[in-house]
């Protein structure tokens, strides 16, 4: 079967598996800038559409339209420098087996999700091949399929998680800051994955519960004072575990992140509302396993678990 190339003449650089806010946003970003890159989603249907009518970027300055060609079948594609997992946590291990028809000699994973043991998993599966993580701060907020709503600019932090992958976080870093996405590079996987926890364990459930965008939580009092304890909660989870959060200041970071994307529809409260499953398992559901495990009180990521697992139970 014959491959398919991204743009005429050219390799695939970046494959990026699945089209949901922040997959199309960075595929859009980095189509804009001329890079070769791919979509691999899972469906048929939704795939066929997104290659016809591109990628529709909506931010403060407009509209635009980018296309981006966008496969079901693994097949179809030529095996890319970077492979980017831009999916939910619990659809890792089903998306790197459809993914691995794509993994050539020389592929780096990249895993650009929320949620903690996805590197994990993409390790277990791409027999010895360098694996990143990356945590990204951009709010996103899929419309539908292919129409993104770009509510605020972050930085992207990317780290090796396996050895000797150094080199390789810093040219996917510099990839992305040549098509503009503000990206550093940090050394150690488990620091970054459980500072981006942190945010996550906050904002996410805090605004699915209460249905409001992000910068809610700057607003209400009720919301701050439980966003922050559970970042908190996250915090001395990690300490425990050595493992010292990248911020100086942990609670102006989730205000920061807040402040940045004020008016975007966390993931979380994205999934409530289309009746979907949440990362709640991934993000304070890991928090409360190890604070369990290691004897520190977590209640109210206990809390917000429970509520996020009752509400979405309902709404689906
Ligand atoms: O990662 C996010 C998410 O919604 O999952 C933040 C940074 C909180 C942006 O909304």
């Amino acid at each position: 079967m014959q491959r398919i190339l991204a743009a005429a003449g050219r390799e695939i650089v970046v494959v990026i598996v699945g089209p949901g806010a922040i997959g199309c946003l960075f595929a859009a970003l980095l189509a804009e800038k001329g890079l070769a890159v791919a979509l691999l989603d899972k469906n048929p249907e939704r795939s066929l559409l997104l290659s016809r009518e591109g990628i529709r970027v909506k931010d403060s300055a407009g509209e635009r339209l980018v296309h981006v060609p966008c496969e079901a079948d693994p097949f179809r594609l030529s095996p890319p420098a970077f492979l980017c997992l831009c999916i939910k946590s619990f659809d890792t291990e089903a998306a790197m087996r459809h993914a691995l028809p794509l993994l050539g000699a020389q592929t780096v994973i990249v895993s650009l999700q929320n949620g903690l043991g996805n590197a994990e998993i993409a390790a277990r599966l791409s027999a010895g091949r360098p694996i990143l993580c990356a945590a990204t701060s951009h709010g996103s907020t899929a419309e539908c399929a292919g129409v993104v709503r770009h509510a605020g600019a972050g930085p992207t932090i990317i780290a090796p998680h396996t050895a000797a992958a150094d080199y390789h976080a810093r040219a996917f870093a510099d990839m992305l800051m040549n098509a503009g996405i503000e990206s550093h590079v940090t050394p150690d996987a488990a620091t970054l994955l459980w500072s981006k926890a942190a945010i996550n364990a906050a904002i996410n459930p805090v605004t699915a519960i209460a249905d409001v965008p992000n910068g809610a939580i700057l607003e209400r009092e009720d919301l701050r004072m439980q966003a922050e304890e559970a970042a908190l909660e996250t915090e001395r989870v990690a300490r425990a575990m050595g493992i010292n959060l990248i911020y100086d200041n942990t609670l102006e970071a989730v205000q920061n992140v807040c402040r940045n994307t004020a008016s975007n529809f966390s993931s979380m409260l994205q999934d409530i509302r289309r009746g979907r499953r949440t990362e709640i398992e991934a993000i304070n559901g890991e928090v409360v396993r190890h604070g369990r495990r290691l004897g520190i009180p977590v209640p109210v990521n206990e809390e917000l678990l429970h509520r996020v697992l009752e509400i979405s139970a309902d709404r689906r």
